[in-house]
Order: structure tokens, then sequence, then C-alpha cells
């Protein structure tokens, strides 16, 4: 069943009286200025309102390098209202004006202070970021549009304090599965920063599809990047049935400068993912001599773990990768690689004599200990390059690698061991952040992996484990959602099924957890839908339906 065909589902009239963004006319502006996510740390509502008009300007000191932010200011609210208000350098505390301000008082870099009065606006941050984040309240102080008409932008006097809870806020997108268009990468990013979050994970290779071109391996992107044909239906179901039609795509590397400075310009850090020593299939049917085998291998056309890996044995493995992540590296400003790292079976190494002499030369004692010397190698050449490698819980099997920070997914125990072990984590824990799982009962979903995820439980999930004491808990350093494509083909299937979900994860990692209330989220995201609607985003509306009581 696909997206299209759900919505038929869903009761038309219940959809008109229901859904976020049509309030009724006396739902007042007041109302809807409260209704932030991520809930603000401290909000004071204050007397009477400030009004942007043509006149206002925005006014920024230039040696605090906020050119950036006023920008993106100024082209916000032109998209959101037609005015196009002007910028200057000056005291930006006058009247009339919207005054950006770095403040060094405020000691979180990210967190900001934002005050309406009737005589204009200022955002003050404890860096450009925490400007940011300012703006981005802002934007949800606006009035909503309704109709054809615009609103005058009038808005409710507020003092707002507020901060991140966690430093690492991030969302993931599989492009390996299945391949979204720069286009939708950008959206992916204004979503991010809309939510707050500060990071993009973007899982460019995969077993289906290499997806980052490589100028000094062309076959990545000329035989890695297409499969011949995709599985059709659920993976478990036998027999297994193909469309017989080729796929695929990769970004080329101007494009990926393109996506890195406007994620720059949102505050929001890439990280990219080259998997290994698993998920390389693509890279095997590119170079066979990078397996143990040699091949022939093929770009997978079904989803799965599969035996053949990056061979352990061979330099010119090494070699290899170290290549590729010199040009990942010169692409990606950000301090951290993701090297993947999960789901690599043994099982070739244990028959290759090559894998075997290595374990051997190296003093190891068996195929985990090889994975580990793997990991710690690549570890090595991105210290050396001033980089640090990020890897799924299977990097602990082994011994972790010494500066590595773990991406605890099959559950959180990988994250608390890695913890107790004195590394970073940042929790992704499958069962409370993978938005590839249903959402709803499976019978009125379209085709997903599995599991079961509602937006109530990623709302109620909490990334402190309290078997830690609060000097290990430092070493969580936030969470993510995870979106994997293996079934998500399309942008809308891939919108609806991240989103309201990362919206609960966002107010899991910026707001204070004693104000954690789902009902209270709930009546807040009404309001907030109405800047994924702006943004043309197909977010699924399920608690909507399923809270009408309370509506
Ligand atoms: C496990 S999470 C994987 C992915 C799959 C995902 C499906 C992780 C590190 N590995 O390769 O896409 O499950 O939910």
């Amino acid at each position: 069943m696909n997206i299209k065909q759900i919505s038929r589902f869903l009761p038309v009239l219940m959809m008109f009286s229901l859904l976020p963004g049509c309030f009724s006319p006396e739902e007042n502006r007041e109302q809807r200025s409260l209704n932030i996510i991520p809930k603000p740390g401290e909000m004071v509502k204050k007397e009477g309102s400030f009004t942007i008009n043509r006149k206002t300007t925005i006014v920024f000191s230039e040696n605090e390098s906020l050119l950036k932010e006023a920008n993106y200011l100024t082209d916000l609210l032109n998209e959101y209202s037609g005015l196009k208000l002007k910028l200057i350098t000056d005291n930006p505390k006058d009247k009339n004006t919207i005054g950006l301000i770095v403040n060094s008082n405020i000691v979180n870099p990210e967190g900001y202070v934002l005050k309406v009065t009737e005589n204009g606006i200022t955002i003050e941050g404890g860096s450009p970021s925490g400007v940011f984040y300012g703006i981005q309240t802002l934007r949800q102080l606006l009035p909503h549009q309704t109709g054809k008409a615009k609103a005058k932008l009038q808005v409710q006097s507020i003092e707002i304090k507020d901060e991140p809870r966690f430093a690492y806020r991030g969302l993931h997108l599989d492009v390996g599965r299945h391949f979204f268009p720069v286009e939708f990468i950008k959206e992916y990013i204004d979503l991010i920063a809309l939510h707050k979050m500060n990071t993009f994970h973007w899982h460019l290779t995969e077993d289906q599809g290499w997806r980052i071109e490589i100028k000094k391996y062309p076959e990545l992107t000329k035989v890695g990047a297409f499969r011949k044909e995709t599985l059709k239906g659920h993976w478990g179901k036998k027999p297994r049935e193909y469309d017989g039609e080729r796929y695929g795509g990769f970004y080329t590397q101007e494009e990926i400068k393109e996506v890195v400075n406007y994620a720059l310009e949102r505050n929001v850090t890439i990280i990219p993912e080259i998997e290994m020593p698993g998920h390389s299939l693509a890279a095997l049917a590119s170079y066979p001599h990078l397996g143990c085998t040699g091949g022939p291998y093929e770009v997978a056309t079904h989803w799965g773990v599969f035996n053949d890996v990056y061979c352990a044995g061979k330099d010119s493995v090494f070699i290899f990768l170290e290549d590729v992540l010199d040009e990942v590296i010169a692409l990606f400003p950000g301090k951290y690689i993701h090297i993947g790292g999960d789901e690599s079976p043994k099982h070739n190494w244990k028959e290759c004599p090559e894998c075997q002499a290595r374990i051997k030369a190296e003093g190891l004692k068996d195929e985990h200990e090889l994975q580990s010397y793997f990991i710690k190698r690549i570890e090595a050449y991105l210290l050396s390059k001033d980089r640090y490698i990020i890897g799924w819980d299977e990097i602990l099997e082994g011994g972790l690698a010494p500066e590595a920070t773990v991406m605890s997914w099959r559950g959180e125990a990988g994250g608390i061991e890695a913890a107790k072990q004195n590394h970073n984590v940042i929790m992704t824990p499958n069962k409370y952040v993978y938005l590839d799982y249903y959402q709803a009962e499976p019978e009125n979903e379209p085709l997903a992996i599995g599991g079961f995820l509602t937006l109530e439980t990623i709302y109620n999930y909490e990334p402190l484990p309290d078997t830690l004491n609060s000097e290990e808990q430092k070493y969580i350093l936030g969470a993510q959602a995870n979106v994997w494509t293996e079934y998500i083909s399309t942008t809308d299937y891939a919108e609806y099924m991240t989103f309201p979900r990362a919206t609960a994860l966002a107010e899991v990692l910026w707001s204070p957890k004693k104000d954690r209330d789902f009902n209270d989220f709930t009546k807040r995201l009404k309001s907030f839908v109405y800047h994924l609607d702006r943004l043309d985003v197909n977010y699924a509306k399920h608690v909507f339906i399923e809270n009408k009581e309370e509506l």
C-alpha cells in the first residue's frame, strides 16, 4: 500500500476538522505564539506586542561575524511575509529593529535569549549558533498565514531564555539503499535546522549502492552506484521477486560541496559515513581485488547482511580506503567521519590466507580482534589528519579504537559499556529511534522493515541511562534518529516515516527533562506542523486522529 492509498484511509471529514494548520479563526496569535517546539527552557509572556514592518531593520554587529545569521533571517522573513528587510551593522538595540548579538555571558554556545518588546526584538546568543536558534524560535512566534492574505507580522511580547540539553542532536539518512536527490537533502537539512538539531549523518555507502564521487576511483560511481534491479516486497518473503529495473545515482563532489555549504549556513554539521569493513559490496563490485576472494561481485539487489566484506589482510585495501578518506576529508569540514563497523561477518576472513597471515603477524586472538585492528588502523590514519571516528557499537568487539565515539544501535548496552570505558557515545537504540520501524498498526501502513515505534515511545525516550553515574553520563553526547531506507523508496515516504517522530526526538534532546509531557507536546505539535506544511512535508498524521478527543 502506498502513501496515497493510506491517505484515503483517513476519514476525510476528520482530517478537515482536526488537521493542524486548520485553527479556528478565533484561535489567536497569542495562544499560537507559545506553541514552540522544542519547548524553551524559560519563557515569560509580557504585555503588548511588536509588529515587524517594512521599515524594521535587521541590525547586527559586523565584528561578531553574524552576517550568515542576519542573511538567513532576512531570507526567512521574506519567505514568510514577503517583506525584504534592510540589513545594517549598527546599534542592535535601536527602535524598530531586530538586533542580533553575540553575548559572551551566555555560557552555552548554542544558548540564546530572545526578547520581544513594543520597541523591537533582540536575539542574543552564546555564539552565532545560539543566535541561529533564537531565530528559529522567532520563526515559531510569527503569526500563521491563512489563505492568500498575508497576516501582519505581529509578535507577542515575550522573554525567552533557552539552551539545549544535549550537544549532539542528530538525524540520519541512508541514501545507499535508495538514492535521494540533492534538493531533498537540502530540504532535510532545513528540517533539521527547524528542529534545532545540529547534525546530519549522511550514510553514503552501502552494499546496494556507492553514492559519493571519488575522483581517484571512478568505478565506484560507474559500477558501484547502480544495481541491476531491486527486490520487490519484504525481504522475508520467499520466493524473492525482483523488479528488473536498473536503479542508482550518486552525488558529484560539486553537489556535495553545495550541500555542505547549505548545511553550514543552517548550523548543521554533516557526518559522512563510509562503511567498512562490511556493507561494502558496491565497492567490491567496482574493485574486486578489495575482497578476500577477488570476486566477481555484484552490487546487491536485496537487503540484509552479506559475507563479502573488505579483506583485512591486504595492504591495498588500506591504501584504497585512505585515498577515499582523503577525498572525503577534503569535502567535509566537520571533525567526525563515521566508518561504520556494523554487521561485518567474519566468515571470509576465517578462510582467507591473507587475513590469517595478518592475525598471526599482528599477534591477534581472532577475527574480532582483526576487525579491531582494521578500525584502529583507519582511526590512526584519520587522527593523523585531525579527524575522529564514529563507529556502530560492533566496534567494541575485539577492543575499542583509542579515540572512537560509539553509536549504540543494538539497544543501549554498547553505549553504556563505551561510556564506562570513558568513550563518547551517541545513543541510537533501534527500539526507540529507528524511524524505518512501523509507527502504527502494520496492516494500515505502507510496507516497512518491521518493528514498532510510536510517536509517544520516541517522545518518552531518555538518552541518559540511569545505570550510569553522573560522571559516566557525561560521555553521552546526545542521540540521533536513524532513517534506513530498504523499504523507503520515495521522498514522500521518507518524510512520512521521519516526521513528526523526529520532532519528538528534537524535544527530547533540546528541552529540560522536567518539562517533558506528551499531551502538551501534541497540542504544540498541532501548531508546529504549520511550518512543515509550508515546506510541503508529507508528515504522518496519526497523532491528530488518535488524540481527537483532546483537540
Ligand atoms: C541495521 S543500524 C543496520 C542497517 C539496517 C537497519 C535496518 C546498523 C548499524 N545496521 O544496515 O538498514 O538495521 O533497521
